[in-house]
């Protein structure tokens, strides 16, 4: 090949957005990467050729931005989480990139219909709900501000499990998500860590000084893959670094001296299993010598990288918090504490209290929830055999941190008990939570009620001991991914009244408040939801072969499947307004479909059997001639980032019906209420903070308040006193319970009802009962009403701006961070020295 040939391949590859150069690079990659032609290519080669090219567009940009925050030794945050839910890649980029419509035109002109090769792309699954959604669009949140923020976490060669339903019920599959390769990452086998496990601790004098050698050890290696993030409309992109567990070279040595290939090679793969799999739980811990070593595995790598580049400038560690904030995504990484304190004490020698002072400087923790079986703990003896250093470490920090109590409360022995960070009741277990608050300098909320309860219940000796350490910073969600690029027809219709400045500064949304008494702009707006309706028809009769109508209320629970979301709740209304329609079947009933999503926990059998319960209603009912097309009730299977994205634009009602007082936030009710539904919801999590951004008049809200919940459990809740009460809601139950639904297996759902009758019903759903239905009444008058309904739609949207992820991240940025934009400049390396072994 001549130079000059060469050089116009490269001059394509690096990319102009205009439509030639995208036809032509498309070529290219399609060539000189893929090696495929325009006649042998399938969708998939397509695909891949595309994402080349994206990348290509991205890579300049990502070296710059690296190159600048290295060039100007800046203050960098680190988002440390086991979880990354981010989606598929390839249009967020073009997006981000801005050249959506050249990008479109170009494969219109090659005659490459674009659905067929976006869909091909999996979703990077390496999360289980809310938590991983967050840090994904905290990652666009962080390069669209411009702000040096990198993700750490793990690259799970399998992702969330594929959900199918099967005969009703959830079947697992594996989510081989790397089959076909990652075009989107880098890896980088040259950034290796070493993490040890087990072993033991010798210590001994040296100068006066007791040292710590942790010896003895497992060794595993963590190997660097590398994924930009790219802003949106700025020049930043960001990095995200996930670790890959790889054998050492000991098994080798190992294999030459005892000439055992085999159990060479097996040795080999159980240490690479550590980064095999994403544990499909979200409550409660499992797995639990693998899951603690996954979260060690990375939080070592981490740091070992985050110090190696603080070194670059740096001879010592006194300016670590200047230059370095970690954020902890919950206390999944929060071994991170003693472990940057076991590097600085026992590694560089530094006296503890000046370690100490470092480490609180750098670390800060979001609390994501108040569920009690969510709280991490692990078992002392656990820690001793896996991480023995780790161990010491907290019960120095502890004896510290208690010495320090005992001063403030002389003599109370109780508060030493409930603060301590060992768990002495029944079993001594490690509260990684009071490890996490001890060792930071700011802890999180997610919503204000979440903060408030907090302080108020769990951490209040902490809120007591630490006055000004535990901030509220509500949530939020990215504009780009969750309205520019998932709703297209809103966006634009958006776009073409208030200019397109709100997908940076979603407060500019206020300006369509206006547009409510604008005739035109209503129709309109109920025009883009009614298409995105028959969209989603289309999708469900191709998929599901359900006939559902585009003229009925599209009523949407998207979430995890689990006992304090209430999906149950949602279908007790199913029952309730079956045998309503059913006793009176000549009456008007407002046509309804029920609409839901979601992923149980493989082990957690109430969740499963709730989806069954959903299935097996959704036959009875959907086949019902009575019904008549006025109730259809759906379950969409495998319910993930891209799922997510076809339902949300279709939605006019969002149900978020979590008991008072368990949803630490939600992030769903963001994204429905900013693609124009209306929220039915508990005064819970961010709900509240919708209501009062959207007003009363515009939010269906029902049901008992965090309190009321609270002194009805104290005062002896008797779910059965409702059930008595209520003519409508015993027959529900009853018919549930009877196999009314499960002819096949009439006691099938008995577990179900029992949950409510004979064990307590822990989620009041029988309390919320009556108020839900009358609300769900209220509802319907509201959508008869399509003028108004379309009118609180809007304003739905019109009023969304503060859930804007950029805003939470700027909070972040100024209360905990203390970080600041840095706008990246094109500085070439002159060295010519590559960018990860310099500037990384
Ligand atoms: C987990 C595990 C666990 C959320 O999405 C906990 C675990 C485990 O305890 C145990 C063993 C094996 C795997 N994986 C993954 C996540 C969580 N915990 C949480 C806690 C809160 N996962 N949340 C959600 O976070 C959102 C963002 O702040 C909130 O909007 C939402 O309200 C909250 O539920």
């Amino acid at each position: 090949m001549t130079d000059s040939v060469k050089k116009s391949i490269f001059e394509h590859e690096k990319g102009g957005f205009d439509i030639e150069s995208i036809k032509q690079s498309l070529a290219n990659c399609l060539t000189y990467s893929v090696g495929k032609g325009p006649i042998t290519a399938t969708d998939r080669d397509r695909f891949f050729a595309a994402a080349y090219l994206v990348r290509n567009r991205l890579i300049d940009r990502w070296m710059e931005t690296m190159r600048s925050y290295y060039a100007h030794d800046v203050k960098r945050v680190y988002y440390f989480s086991l979880e990354f839910l981010m989606g598929r890649a390839l249009m967020n980029g073009v997006h981000n990139l801005g050249f959506d419509r050249q990008f479109r035109e170009a494969l219109d002109e090659l005659g490459i219909n674009l659905d067929d090769v976006r869909e091909i792309e999996p979703d990077a699954a390496l999360g289980n709900g809310g938590l991983g959604r967050l840090a994904a669009c905290f990652l666009d949140s962080m390069a669209t501000l411009d702000l040096p923020g990198y993700g750490y976490g793990i690259r799970y060669e399998y992702g969330m499990f594929a959900q199918r339903i099967e005969d009703g019920r959830q079947v697992e599959h594996p989510d081989n998500w790397l089959r076909y390769g990652n075009p989107w990452e880098f890896p980088r086998p040259e950034v290796l860590h070493h993490v040890k496990f087990h072993g033991r601790v010798v210590q001994y004098a040296e100068q006066g000084a007791m040292r710590y050698h942790w010896i003895d050890t497992d060794d595993v290696m963590a190997m660097a893959f590398d994924t930009p993030v790219p802003g949106y409309d700025t020049h930043t992109a960001n990095n995200m670094r996930l670790w890959a567990a790889k054998a050492t070279r000991d098994f080798e040595l190992r294999y030459f001296n005892e000439g055992n290939y085999v159990k060479a090679v097996e040795d080999k793969n159980a240490s690479e299993n550590l980064s095999k799999v994403l544990y499909p739980d979200d409550t409660t811990a499992m797995g639990r010598e693998l899951r603690l070593k996954q979260q060690y595995f990375f939080v070592c790598a981490s740091l070992h990288d985050i110090l190696r580049r603080y070194r670059k400038h740096q001879d010592n560690f006194d300016s670590l918090p200047d230059k370095v904030a970690i954020q902890l995504n919950d206390t999944h990484p929060a071994i991170a504490i003693p472990e940057l304190m076991r590097v600085l004490v026992d590694l560089h020698h530094l006296g503890w209290e000046e370690a100490w002072t470092i480490t609180t400087r750098t670390f800060a923790y979001t609390n994501h929830t108040l569920m009690p079986e969510a709280l991490e703990t692990w078992p002392v003896a656990l820690f001793e055999n896996v991480l023995p250093r780790h161990l010491q470490i907290i019960y120095e920090i502890n004896h510290r941190f208690l010495k320090d109590v005992m001063h403030r409360y002389p003599g109370d022995t109780g508060i030493l008990r409930r603060m301590s960070i060992i768990d002495e009741s029944g079993g001594r277990r490690i509260r990684m939570a009071h490890l996490a608050i001890i060792g930071s300098h700011k802890v999180n909320g997610v919503a204000q009620i979440h903060t408030e309860l907090m302080k108020q219940t769990i951490f209040s000796d902490f809120d007591r001991f630490y006055p000004d350490k535990i901030i509220n910073i509500t949530n939020g969600i990215t504009p780009r991914r969750w309205l520019n690029q998932a709703n297209r027809r809103l966006a634009e219709l958006i776009s073409s009244r208030i200019g397109s400045g709100w997908v940076k500064d979603l407060g500019q949304l206020k300006r369509l408040v206006p547009l409510v008494e604008d005739t035109t702009f209503r129709s309109e707006f109920a025009a883009a939801k009614r298409v995105d309706k028959e969209h989603f028809v289309a999708m469900v009769k191709q998929k599901l072969n359900i006939d559902i109508n585009a003229d009925s209320l599209f009523d949407v629970q998207i979430k995890r499947i689990h006992e304090y979301k209430r999906q149950l709740l949602n279908v007790l209304h199913v029952v309730t307004l079956y045998n309503r329609i059913r006793h009176r079947p000549d009456m008007d009933h407002m046509p309804r479909t029920v609409i839901f999503g979601g992923k149980a926990a493989p082990g957690y059998a109430m969740a499963k059997l709730i989806i069954k319960l959903i299935n097996d209603i959704a036959d009875i009912v959907n086949n019902d001639p009575k019904v008549a097309h006025r109730l259809k009730v759906v379950f969409i299977p495998n319910y993930d980032v891209s799922t997510a994205e076809e339902m949300i634009p279709a939605a006019d009602l969002s149900e978020q019906i979590s008991t008072a007082g368990t949803e630490a936030s939600g992030t769903g009710n963001m994204k429905l209420a900013l693609n124009g539904a209306l929220t039915i919801g508990t005064a819970d999590g961010a709900n509240i903070e919708i209501r009062d951004e959207v007003g009363e008049d515009n939010i269906f809200i029902f049901g008992l308040s965090a309190a009321e919940v609270a002194k009805m459990k104290a005062s002896g809740y008797q779910p059965r006193d409702f059930y008595h009460a209520n003519a409508e809601l015993q027959a529900v139950l009853d018919m549930i319970g009877s196999g009314f639904f499960s002819p096949d297996e009439l006691d099938r759902f008995k577990p179900i009802v029992d949950s409510l009758l004979q064990y307590g019903d822990e989620y009041l759903l029988l309390a919320d009962y009556a108020s839900y239905v009358a609300c769900q009444k209220k509802v319907e008058l509201a959508y008869q009403d399509q003028e108004q309904w379309v009118r609180k739609a809007i304003l739905n949207v019109a009023n969304m701006g503060k859930f804007s992820s950029d805003r939470t991240i700027k909070q972040y940025a100024s209360q905990i961070w203390n970080a600041e934009p840095v706008v990246p400049e094109a500085t070439i390396d002159e060295s010519g020295e590559s960018l990860i072994s310099t500037n990384s």
